[in-house]
């Protein structure tokens, strides 16, 4: 298929799965609205259709809990094809029927490219509808998952970090006591090979942490406090402080001088708490599980999101480069989502090897802002050969490019017509 059919395929996907204002991820395996899923739509959409992507982000937050926390799925209506469904989490938060718990905030950066990106000035309005629902989302975020108020963000459920099954949780989640779950079907193996996709134990233990996330109301101070998976994600924590960059960017635009300044203590508190999560001999920022004080021993795709965040000083500029070229080395694409030399590695098993094409987006966004073109440049490169050679899957091989979990997926779609397409490359000379 020629790179223009790939365009064109890559609008279809995203209206196809357009359910009239949201965009599920795929059809059968993910029949619901995803957070951070709509989140990098949106920016599909807004290639082709600015109105549209903004009723993306603005029905994203229809479905806000009164805490502020932004749910991991909406379930608008009820689909038997997923499992669970919303009478296995049991929440009570929010005006739409949800998930329990949040996914990774990309949100503000995303309103803020809207904005960017659109010379009339008409985004303004949308945008300043969005920034209290925005704010009060990343306060939700500071004060339930960092309750210690060290800079630094925690999952409290492999989901909310939107890496499910990452070999960093695997310690932390084997330490989650199997208890008060009901015989249950999964729905996933029957969309995906199994192979692909996290194995029993695991799911076991995903629905341990709902049953008992739910023994407390989902009540979020409470959550935090006992919650038995509570592990710092540099992922999150990456995508959240990048976000407050560009939420501080608005409020100025906006003229928001309490917000701005609010949002300028919460950059400061998150630069210095990146700092915890460096790990001296990998030389990489890692997770940690705050529930048993211990760093994780591998480096993930998100280590290499610290220029994103805007941490770009040389130490771990050139750690990172480093680490880029050694894997470079191991893997024909780039950047798988966990270090092809470590033990735990698997190449087509989830987010314990394969490439996702929005995570090598936000990479090559911050290694092109920290003027290292030449690597964002390998990574939109190796993006689109994904892409040509196995179309939208879900994720891919970083080996053989084998595309791998669902297809006609919808960010594998908005990533290449934002970013990757040959033709976006065009427009953005
Ligand atoms: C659970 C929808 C979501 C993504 C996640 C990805 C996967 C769900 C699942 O699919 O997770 O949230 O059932 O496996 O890991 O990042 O948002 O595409």
């Amino acid at each position: 298929m020629s790179d223009t059919d790939l365009d064109t395929t890559a609008r279809t996907i995203l209206t196809d799965n357009d359910q009239g204002g949201y965009t599920i991820p795929t059809k059968g395996l993910y029949p619901y609205q995803w957070n951070w899923d709509s989140v990098f739509v949106a920016l599909g959409f807004a290639t082709f259709d600015q109105d549209r992507a903004w009723r993306e982000l603005e029905m994203l937050f229809e479905g806000q809990w009164r805490d502020g926390m932004v749910p991991h799925i909406l379930f608008r209506k009820d689909d038997p094809s997923y499992f669970p469904g919303p009478s296995v989490w049991g929440t009570d938060g929010g005006p739409i029927p949800s998930s329990g718990h949040s996914q990774p905030p990309v949100a503000a950066t995303v309103v803020r490219d809207l904005v960017d990106a659109d010379a009339t000035g008409q985004s303004l309005d949308r945008a300043a509808a969005l920034l209290p629902g925005l704010m009060a989302w990343h306060r939700w975020y500071l004060s339930y998952r960092d309750p210690k108020d060290q800079g630094v963000l925690a999952v409290i459920h492999p989901w909310e970090s939107g890496r499910d099954n990452l070999p960093d949780w695997d310690d932390a989640l084997r330490a989650v006591e199997v208890k008060d779950i009901e015989p249950y079907e999964r729905k996933d193996t029957s969309h995906v090979d199994p192979a692909m996709r996290p194995h029993k134990e695991d799911y076991d233990r995903y629905l341990s942490i709902m049953a008992a996330c739910r023994g407390v109301d989902w009540d979020p101070a409470e959550v935090a406090r006992s919650c038995p998976f509570f592990v710092v994600d540099p992922g999150v924590t990456f995508i959240f402080l990048r976000a407050n960059r560009d939420l501080l960017h608005l409020a100025e635009k906006l003229g928001k001088t309490e917000e701005a300044s609010e949002i300028r203590g919460w950059i400061a508190k998150m630069e210095a708490g990146a700092k915890i999560l460096w790990h001296d001999e990998l030389k990489a920022h890692v997770a940690l599980d705050q529930r048993s004080g211990k760093q994780t021993d591998g480096i993930s795709s998100a280590s290499f999101l610290a220029p994103y965040a805007g941490l770009t000083d040389g130490e771990t500029l050139g750690a990172l480069q480093a680490h880029f070229d050694r894997i470079a080395g191991k893997v024909r694409y780039l950047m798988p989502s966990y270090d092809p030399e470590h033990k735990s590695y698997e190449p087509l098993r989830y987010w314990r090897g394969p490439v996702w094409a929005m995570i090598n987006y936000m990479i090559a966004r911050g290694f092109a802002e920290a003027g290292d073109k030449a690597r964002a440049e390998r990574l939109r490169a190796d993006t689109a050969a994904l892409v040509r050679e196995s179309g939208f899957a879900e994720y891919f091989s970083p080996e053989t490019a084998e595309g791998a979990g669902g297809g006609s997926f919808s960010w594998t779609a908005a990533i290449w017509l934002t970013w990757a397409s040959p033709s976006h490359v065009e427009q953005a000379a």
